[in-house]
């Protein structure tokens, strides 16, 4: 066993000793199950999952259907132990604490055999006073409870009346209870992921011993002051003062480009202090603010916050600090009843485009660095800027949320609540508190973070009547619901908080809720706050379908991944759409007949002699039904932006459900587990472009809206060609005069009657022809080209049998992304970054000619191979299509 022994904190000045040292115990532990049969080794931090599985006892969790036969690993009660030396003189110290960052989650802790502390929150952290049980040789216990037997007693313990939800759907294999335990409430199983609730030290843990006094943790917030046009920055850190008399000394904070330097005196009484400063940044100082993706940089400013106590104790704390502003904008629209509902950073309008986010796997000792920026490096590949955490998930680890501060990702944070009503008893209160304060100090210092919300859908849960209560008992619940979201999550974030919004739930209706108790009659209004919306049996290409709201923060199209991500957890026997398998990994009730359902409405269902062709194709063929569903609805939401149409309209959000997996499944993900992209984030990287012509029809007429996210207004044409499907030559084209696309718009640019249009264009039919535009400036293109469908796909005429081929400088790399097989996945994630970029415009670089190279990728031919391969594999889908690209 290595000791890690870190020197935290020196001594300045003369003296020898150290003020105070942190022990990591990290590393390698033991793990025994509840009747002692099973003792293995396993890491901290980790689970028990991941210990059996590295000790060879278990398969990967995630092969076919392991998470039915492994649910006896979280049934047991499973006990984490170790022993250790302490590489110093405990003696030498006034205060010694154990610190868990994070345990997974229903625990008693035992140290040198003594009792010093219990855990029941996998969200809050931990610290333990063990100046008086330490030793230099020691052993530490954790006696785990399993989480499921838990929730099941806590909701046995609450006789006064019933908390439903009791269990999932049967469809979802799950757990039940999950709303009685302060844990990832989708590890009981969700309608995308298996049931894994797992059990261990998820996270750091430490001894930390001092002298003096110490600082527990630092936190701070840059806030604007409208009135007298200047920053300042609110910096808050709390100290344990072991020392018997006062502690006195200097703080300095320097933020050296912003030319700022403050020295402030202290006095820190015995016992835990909170040290609140105030940093002003001179008016006379540019500060750059931090900007979202596509709207500008991210300036950070490093920034030092250093101490120097009596007795030489300096201690220092270095950080990024970022300055933005937010609101949330609420106020009355022209023409329409209810409130606008949008942000404005630093005092502009943006609209917010993106998805949901939820945890990148079961087992987060899998989460690696590497894994979090290659996903989030796709989000803003897809010239998407928010991600909304669910409140079904966990509060993501520190790096994610620097990687989004980084990448200009806005964040709508949800509190870890979701789609259940939850009790409100003392002891949940007490729990639920101590993990939102905890919480709202450890990331309220990140600008990417723009608002914080209550739960996910439990005031729809509670108002719609999810769970079939009594009428007459529904104050009861309200009650409960008030209780946790207003009166303790909501006084925490306000008290704690003052650099971002609070919203009690998503769906809501944001002011009007307030208005009406913090429970609206339907917070899915299209008139005020955010809206969910699924539907998956009406037409997703008839926009007609979707909701004009005013922020559309959940919708969504299943599909699956792709064979070669099924097929490193499934076997020969598995690979049809209705095996076994096929249905055991499907969570969501009759998701796979919707799929197929939703399909064939425009498309021709696979149907070769080859079983696993058919199998292959039909995968592939919802990933093409996904991808257009969804751009159809976020079109129809980003050309919502500046109208109002039946009083409905202004449109400023499109998050997509969801981002990435959680296992390799059917969802609606756009990202597979492990990231590859699905057809979906290509299209998203288009349909979120900054400038964006979006076709559509109303009662026959064809429209065109041109939709700008930038800042600046651009003088630009539009061109509108017509081909037929046979023949590679628009039939005919047209140029629109020379308009000024407004920044921040969504306006008509073109309107015609279709049965003109295809008249114009010589013999055109709607089944024979197909509408491409794009925006178009100085002959370069401004957009990526759309495209309109006049018919579906399977009533096209004219398509024949695709016959790809294509130049590369790499042949070898080539083949290897066609076959999915890279074995190195730097490369992958530059690649597909390339694909992205590239996507329908190669396509188009065929039907167009257009002298259009994406940025960066000069000479770099073999990328150009992929997208169009790929494209060919969607005509050939679709009917066939002549394409050859060189
Ligand atoms: C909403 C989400 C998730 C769910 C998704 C798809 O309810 O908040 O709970 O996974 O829809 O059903």
């Amino acid at each position: 066993m290595r000791l890690h022994l870190l020197l935290l904190l020196s001594l300045c000045g003369a003296g020898p000793t150290a003020a105070a040292l942190s022990f990591s115990l990290r590393g390698n532990w033991s793990i025994c199950n509840g009747n002692g049969s099973l003792e293995l080794p396993g890491a901290v931090p980790g689970c028990v999952h991941s210990a059996l599985f590295q000790q060879g006892l278990i398969q990967d969790s995630y092969y076919r259907f392991n998470d039915l036969n492994y649910r006896w690993v979280s049934l047991d009660n499973w006990t984490y132990s170790k022993e250790f030396k302490i590489p110093f003189e405990i003696s030498k110290w006034q205060k010694v604490n154990l610190v868990l960052e994070g345990v997974d989650t229903v625990s008693k802790i035992l140290f040198n055999k003594v009792t010093i502390g219990e855990t029941d929150n996998m969200f809050n952290r931990y610290s333990f006073d063990i100046t008086n049980v330490i030793r230099d040789v020691n052993s530490i216990e954790l006696r785990f409870q399993s989480a499921v037997l838990y929730a099941a007693q806590q909701s046995k313990a609450h006789t006064r009346y019933w908390v439903p939800p009791d269990c999932p759907p049967l469809v979802q294999k799950g757990e039940c209870h999950v709303n009685f335990v302060r844990k990832e409430q989708c590890s009981f199983s969700w309608d995308w992921g298996p049931s894994f609730p797992t059990q261990g030290i998820w996270k750091d843990v430490r001894i930390e011993a001092y002298n003096i006094c110490h600082l527990n943790y630092f936190t701070f917030s840059p806030i604007y002051d409208k009135s007298a046009q200047e920053w300042n920055l609110e910096i808050e850190s709390t100290f344990d003062v072991v020392s018997s008399k006062p502690v006195g000394g200097q703080v300095i904070i320097a933020i050296p480009k912003l030319q700022t330097q403050q020295m402030y005196n202290i006095e820190l009484q015995p016992g835990r202090r909170i040290v609140e400063l105030f940093v002003n940044i001179s008016k006379n100082i540019t500060v750059e603010t931090w900007w979202p993706h596509g709207h500008g940089n991210q300036t950070g400013y490093n920034m030092t916050v250093l101490f120097e106590l009596d007795g030489g104790l300096n201690i220092e704390k270095s950080a990024k600090v970022y300055f933005r502003t937010v609101e949330l904008i609420e106020e009355p629209i022209k023409g329409s009843p209810g409130l606008s509902f949008y942000f404005k950073i630093n005092g502009f309008p943006i609209f917010l485009k993106g998805s949901n986010w939820i945890p990148a796997d079961s087992f987060q000792d899998r989460v690696t660095s590497e894994l979090l920026q290659r996903l989030l490096q796709s989000v803003v590949d897809a010239n998407m800027n928010t991600l909304r955490v669910w409140g079904g998930g966990i509060y993501e680890q520190d790096e994610f949320y620097e990687l989004c501060d980084e990448l200009g990702i806005m964040v709508w944070q949800d509190f870890m609540f979701a789609c259940a009503l939850y009790p409100t008893d003392q002891g949940f209160l007490d729990s639920v508190r101590a993990e939102v304060a905890y919480q709202i100090k450890r990331l309220k210092s990140h600008p990417s973070i723009i608002i914080w919300s209550g739960n996910n859908e439990n005031e729809a849960a509670l108002m719609m009547n999810w769970y079939h209560i009594n009428f007459t008992d529904r104050p009861t619940y309200i009650k409960d619901y008030v209780t946790l979201y207003v009166k303790n999550i909501r006084e925490l974030v306000l008290a704690g908080d003052k650099s971002r919004p609070f919203i009690t739930s998503s769906p809501t209706n944001g002011a009007e809720t307030v208005a009406e108790g913090w429970v609206s009659q339907n917070p899915n209004s299209n008139y005020f706050g955010d809206v969910h919306f699924y539907d998956y049996i009406s037409d997703c290409w008839n926009w007609k379908v979707f909701p004009k709201a005013r922020f559309a923060s959940e919708y969504g199209y299943q599909s699956w991944p792709s064979f070669s991500t099924l097929e490193k957890v499934s076997s020969t026997e598995d690979w049809s759409f209705n095996s076994k398998f096929s249905l055991h990994r499907q969570h969501h009730a009759d998701g796979n007949k919707q799929m197929l359902h939703q399909a064939g409405l425009h498309f021709k269902l696979p149907q070769s002699t080859d079983p696993l062709r058919t199998f292959k194709d039909t995968i592939y063929l919802t990933q093409v039904m996904q991808a257009q569903c969804v751009k159809t609805e976020t079109e129809f939401y980003l050309r919502s932006r500046s109208e109002i149409v039946d009083q409905q309209g202004h449109t400023m959000g499109a998050l997509y459900w969801q981002l990435n997996d959680i296992w390799q499944a059917p969802s609606w993900a756009s990202l597979e587990y492990g990231g590859k992209w699905k057809m979906l984030h290509y299209f998203a990287q288009n349909f979120f472009a900054p400038l964006l012509p979006v076709g559509f029809e109303n009662e026959n007429v064809f429209y065109i809206y041109g939709v700008s996210d930038l800042h600046l207004d651009y003088k630009m044409t539009l061109t509108v060609r017509v081909h037929t499907w046979s023949f590679l030559e628009p039939v005919c084209s047209r140029v629109t005069e020379h308009f000024v696309m407004k920044a921040g718009e969504a306006v008509c640019l073109y309107e015609e009657p279709v049965s003109e249009m295809l008249r114009r264009c010589g013999n055109c039919t709607r089944e024979s022809c197909v509408v491409s535009f794009y925006l178009s400036a100085d002959h370069k293109l401004q957009s990526p080209a759309n495209y309109h469908f006049l018919s579906s796909l399977k009533e096209a005429m004219g398509l024949c049998k695709a016959q790809i081929t294509g130049a590369s400088l790499n042949p070898t790399l080539c083949s290897q992304i066609y076959r999915e097989e890279i074995p190195n996945p730097k490369k992958v994630t530059s690649v597909s970054k390339a694909l992205a970029s590239l996507s329908a415009l190669v396509l188009e670089q065929q039907y167009l000619g257009l002298p259009w190279q994406p940025p960066g990728l000069a000479g770099r031919s073999c990328v150009n191979l992929v997208p169009v391969a790929a494209l060919g594999r969607f005509l050939e889908q679709l009917g066939g299509h002549h394409l050859s690209a060189r």
